[in-house]
């Protein structure tokens, strides 16, 4: 056995060319797009485009600059720079074929909270057309209640008074184009790519939310100087398992610190509102469109939702997994009954979109039992995920006068959920910035149903729907006697 061998831009020559393709010296990529939150998300999913497009159509002036921010972050921060930037990406088909993929187009890397300044130089500089986000939907610091950007945040207070060690992106943006607009240099386009309603508007409101709070003189050169193309990104993108790293390492003798694992399928469709150019992204089958909000709108609703509800559902009965859940005909059906009779006719729906056999592929790529999705990787955060996947749809149909049982039923689950036991009287975890709240409502729900709803600003506009509040009533009483398998057995009969 020769000697196991680490990730790095060297080793790679051992590799077959099936894996690394690499047709271009990396020398000669410039880089184009600074990237904030190298999650394994944006590794599946951007960089993957980007490497495609240096790779088979020798785009060389759009390689990335990884910025992270967080200090959970520090460790892929380290991996990379130790791998030269490079990773495996690892694709598994349902059929259970397993591709791999040396990804290359991540060639710059900066942590910012070891040297904040040195990430605001790096981005303050012309090269970069694009700043591209991926920061979760709690990065953003929306406030629950109202939606709009939580400027008494505390870490956006703390920014807004210690101006040159931000912590949040929008502190770290703002100190970026002070020093553009200060050195008469261009500004450039900020990307979104996270899941959250609006995307490029939300970070655009939010951002100039704070800088209007903070430095109200930089706003009308960001008004003239910036722009915030709304996106819809969908990838299912797992947990690494310290299987998937074994597994290649034994195959191929080389080790990565921290490979990606995928579903095949990728899409993302973007507002053509770039103001300083974009790559010739339309090469690699991303989509071009006027308007996001129907895509958007169906992609939240239907997977993010469907996998929010199969999370919170299939935890209730023990399992651990998406596929586990989504194999199991109680689940599915319910879920399959949800989309069609609630989501569906919620919609606004578009030529370009057929939301039928949408909803048919969403759930074949729930069921494929190689991604191992773990359903606390799905339930984590969910006060800041179902209010974007469920709430509108429930707000929908009760304005429609229409249907809201599915979505009710879900409601009562979720509200369940806060207890951490599941039917089989083992405890889970709960990993929430709302969980002390939640959990404590939640157990005030069991003298009273309408307390988890009430005590909560979460809840928004459905405290004022009585429809709702009766069938939530209804359903949390059905399901603290039942378990939810019964439950579900009742819904689908
Ligand atoms: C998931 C998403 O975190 C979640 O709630 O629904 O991460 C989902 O897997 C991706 O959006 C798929 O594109």
């Amino acid at each position: 056995m020769p000697n196991l061998l680490y990730l790095n831009t060297e080793n790679t020559n051992s590799l077959p060319n099936s894996i690394l393709k690499s047709n271009v010296d990396r020398d000669k990529i410039k880089t184009g797009i600074a990237h904030i939150g190298l999650s394994n998300f944006h590794r599946a999913h951007q960089a993957y485009y980007m490497h495609e497009l240096i790779e088979q159509h020798q785009e060389l002036n759009f390689g990335i600059c990884g910025i992270d921010l967080l200090e959970s972050d520090r460790k892929i921060y380290n991996i990379l720079k130790d791998q030269d930037g490079l990773y495996t990406l690892i694709t598994k088909k349902a059929n259970g074929t397993i591709d791999y993929k040396i990804i290359s187009s991540i060639i710059e890397y900066f942590y910012g909270p070891e040297n904040p300044l040195a990430a605001i130089e790096r981005l303050a500089r012309p090269d970069i057309k694009i700043i591209s986000l991926t920061i979760a939907e709690d990065g953003y610091h929306l406030n629950e209640t109202t939606g709009e950007f939580n400027l008494t945040h505390p870490q956006v207070k703390e920014d807004s008074l210690s101006k040159f060690n931000p912590k949040t992106v929008f502190g770290y943006l703002t100190q970026i184009f002070n020093l553009r607009k200060e050195r008469g240099l261009p500004g450039c386009t900020i990307l979104s790519c996270d899941n959250i309603q609006a995307n490029g508007d939300t970070v655009k409101k939010s951002f100039f939310n704070y800088v209007e709070k903070t430095t109200p003189s930089l706003l009308p050169w960001l008004q003239e100087n910036t722009s915030f193309p709304n996106s819809m990104v969908d990838r299912i993108t797992t947990v690494t398992s310290a299987k998937d790293i074994e597994l290649f390492k034994d195959t191929y003798n080389i080790y990565d610190q921290w490979p990606v694992v995928s579903e095949p399928f990728s899409k993302w469709i973007i507002e053509d509102n770039f103001i300083s150019g974009k790559p010739d992204w339309e090469k690699v089958d991303i989509q071009f469109v006027k308007d996001i909000e129907p895509f958007e709108n169906a992609k939240l609703r239907i997977l993010n939702a469907g996998h929010s509800i199969l999370g919170i559902l299939g935890t209730l009965n023990g399992y651990k997994y998406v596929h586990e859940v989504a194999n199991d005909e109680d689940f599915i059906f319910f879920l399959e009954h949800y989309i069609k009779t609630e989501v569906i006719p919620s919609l606004q729906n578009t030529e370009q979109q057929n939301l039928k056999a949408y909803k048919k592929e969403v759930i074949d790529r729930f069921k494929n039992p190689h991604i191992n999705d773990s359903l606390s990787r799905i339930c984590k955060e969910s006060s800041s995920k179902i209010p974007i996947f469920v709430f509108p749809t429930l707000l929908k149909q009760l304005s429609n006068q229409e249907s809201i049982a599915h979505a009710t039923f879900v409601m009562a689950a979720w509200c369940k959920y806060y207890d951490g036991v599941d039917d089989y009287g083992k405890t889970f975890d709960i990993t929430d910035n709302l969980s002390n709240q939640l959990i404590r409502t939640a157990a005030l729900s069991q003298q009273n149903p309408q307390l988890f709803l009430e005590n909560n600003s979460l809840f928004k506009d459905l405290v004022h729907h009585d429809r709702f509040k009766e069938r939530f009533e209804y359903y949390l009483s059905k399901l603290r006697s039942l378990s939810i398998k019964e439950g579900l057995v009742l819904m689908n009969t």
